[in-house]
């Protein structure tokens, strides 16, 4: 499927979608949302993609929402900010999270506002040297949105997550990384197969499983721990059931390395 704003491609099991506006920092367009929508809900569905990895292209991640498209579209009265949230974020931010297969983010460089919010929706951060993050929002008089008040603190921590929403700090990527933000920080030249490579290890596990373990660690922060045990143990009832497992059994028994094949 061809795209306006943003570019997707296959290697193996991963699907690697890139955002495509360069020469704007791959800020966060209406069309570009949309587009996003449309290859996430593609990754989900086709079975043979097991994994997916999110990046920008040229020397920014994404500068976050589109500031010029915002002026455009208000005609001189406020933008209806909230209408436009529902119809970009609201849809995009979901369908990320709930992916149940892991996806990679290779932060290859800036991400501001919403683009932070793109790289916390995504389950593991590969930054390069050159990526840098803020939370540009209150620079411009917003408070944060597009999810970032719900991920950001579940990955480094409601009093961090505070802090770098109220000031708008520019972070580099060895802070990222000191802060937990992303999990590793690799040359700008390697960026690319370093991530590449990491999607294709997690494309090579059992999918299912991934799945299921990112829906239970989600759901377990708003969950008590009854509630939490009974989810694993009813997730563990549909795993029991899957090729997976009892590949991964039977490899186990017979010395050798498991053939997954995500079901
Ligand atoms: O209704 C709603 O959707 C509300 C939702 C809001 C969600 C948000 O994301 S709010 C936050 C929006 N983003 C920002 O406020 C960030 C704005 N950009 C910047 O502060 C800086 O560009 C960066 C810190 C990200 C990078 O700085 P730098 O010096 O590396 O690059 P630059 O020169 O500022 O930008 C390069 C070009 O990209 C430049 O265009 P030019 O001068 O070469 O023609 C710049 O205008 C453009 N650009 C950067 N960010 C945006 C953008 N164009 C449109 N929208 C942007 N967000």
């Amino acid at each position: 499927m061809d795209y306006e704003q943003i570019e997707v491609g296959r290697n193996g099991a991963v699907a690697k979608i890139t955002l495509n506006r360069p020469d704007r920092l791959n800020a966060l367009t209406q069309v570009m949302s949309d587009e996003l929508v449309d290859a996430f809900t593609n990754a989900r569905e086709d079975q043979a993609v097991r994994a997916v990895l999110l990046t920008g292209a040229g020397r920014g991640f994404c500068a976050g929402q589109d500031l010029t498209e915002f002026r455009e579209t208000s005609e001189g009265k406020p933008p209806d900010i909230e209408a436009h949230l529902e119809r970009a974020y609201h849809k995009l931010i979901p369908i990320m999270v709930e992916i149940p297969k892991p996806v990679v983010c290779a932060v290859n460089g800036v991400a501001a506002g919403a683009g932070v919010s793109l790289t916390v929706a995504c389950d593991v951060r590969i930054a390069s040297e050159a990526a840098r993050f803020t939370q540009a929002f209150v620079k411009i008089g917003l408070a944060p949105d597009s999810g970032g008040t719900w991920l950001l603190p579940r990955v480094v921590g409601p009093a961090k997550a505070l802090e770098l929403s109220i000031s708008g700090e520019m972070v580099d990527a060895e802070a990222a990384l000191a802060m937990g933000l992303v999990s590793r920080v690799v040359a700008a030249d390697a960026l690319e197969k370093e991530s590449l490579d990491y999607a294709a290890t997690l494309a090579a596990l059992p999918t299912a499983a991934i799945g299921e373990a990112k829906a239970l660690i989600r759901n377990a922060m708003s969950t008590d721990l009854h509630e939490a045990l009974r989810r694993e143990a009813e997730a563990q009832a549909r795993m029991g059931n899957t090729h997976d497992f009892m590949e991964g059994v039977t490899a186990f028994a017979e010395k050798r390395e498991p053939r997954f094949e995500g079901r």
